[in-house]
């Protein structure tokens, strides 16, 4: 399997909706999460490139579903999709990013994987489990960042993966489901990212079936 260049990511598009994506040709992986999780400063990260998706501390910074392409190829992308669960926005709003999400996440046949972004000094809120449970049921395989590792000390940060992935052991999902640790601060664990997703995006199995 040879190398993905993540510093090659480029702008493609920005679709308010499932019907504005782009074709649904090769394939793509996308990160979700919580609002403010860190999601556009993971793909900063992963891509060396801290111009490519903008980042916020105000939390529904990203509102539309955002495509990169790598390696000159729009048959090779990153998507960064809205947060959730974010209670200053309103309602009617809220409801419908979250319908163009699941459409998003329930239809797309080119999403090999997710990439579920959470906070590690708060992993495992409401939607994050939501998140989980509805990889398990889709048979989409989903790999959790615990960002923000910074914040913690380095034996905290490790123990709470421990923990973790002690919890997707015994619900049965551990392999469909992995997590490490990350901070997009201190660029730990880009690495295991970047090959993860390699791995995804170099796969030639149809979406549900890697
Ligand atoms: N300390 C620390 N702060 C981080 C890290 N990653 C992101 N942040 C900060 O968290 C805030 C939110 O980051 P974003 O990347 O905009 O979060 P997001 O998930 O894309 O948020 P939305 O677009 O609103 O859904 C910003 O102030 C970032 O600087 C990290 O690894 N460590
Ligand atoms: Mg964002």
């Amino acid at each position: 399997m040879t190398k993905i260049n993540f510093r090659s990511a480029k702008f493609l598009i920005s679709a308010p909706s499932l019907k504005q994506c782009p074709p649904e040709n090769g394939a793509e992986v996308a990160f979700a999460g919580r609002s403010n999780a860190g999601k556009s400063s993971a793909l900063n990260t992963l891509t060396q490139n801290h111009k490519l998706a903008r980042t916020s501390k105000t939390p529904g910074c990203t509102q539309l579903i955002n495509f990169f392409q790598l390696q000159s190829s729009p048959d090779l992308r990153l998507v960064d999709l809205p947060g959730y669960g974010y209670a200053k926005v309103p309602k009617a709003m809220q409801e419908k990013w979250q319908k163009h999400l699941t459409q998003y996440l329930n239809e797309r046949q080119s999403l090999k994987g997710l990439v579920l972004v959470t906070d590690i000094r708060h992993p495992l809120q409401e939607f994050d489990k939501m998140m989980i449970d509805w990889a398990v049921q889709s048979e989409m395989s989903l790999h959790t960042l615990l960002n923000k590792s910074d914040k913690l000390s380095r034996g905290a940060a490790q123990n709470t993966l421990l923990k973790f992935r002690r919890e997707l052991k015994n619900s049965g999902v551990d392999n469909l489901v992995s997590a490490q640790v990350f901070s997009s601060t201190t660029g730990e664990g880009v690495d295991q990212l970047a090959q993860q997703l390699g791995m995804w995006l170099q796969s030639d199995q149809p979406r549900a079936l890697i």
